[in-house]
């Protein structure tokens, strides 16, 4: 298991925060999701061998939001 934790653009409230970790917990490979919309991130858990980082940022885009580099 490995954890990230991305900047993301366009979490305002609780209600984003539970539309995003619904979409992202979809992925097989991800296990573990905690956004925060105070901290403007995400922190994830996840299963190298099953998930890229390539594919979760895609996910966070899908859910509308935008991934801070
Ligand atoms: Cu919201």
């Amino acid at each position: 298991m490995k954890e990230i934790t991305l900047k993301v653009k366009g979490l305002k409230c609780h209600g984003c925060e539970d539309s995003l970790k619904k979409d992202l917990l979809r992925v097989n490979g991800i296990e573990s999701v905690l956004p925060s919309y105070i901290n403007g991130n995400v922190k994830i858990i996840y299963d190298e061998a099953k998930v890229s980082v390539d594919l979760i940022e895609k996910t966070i885009k899908e859910n509308g939001r935008e991934v801070i580099k």
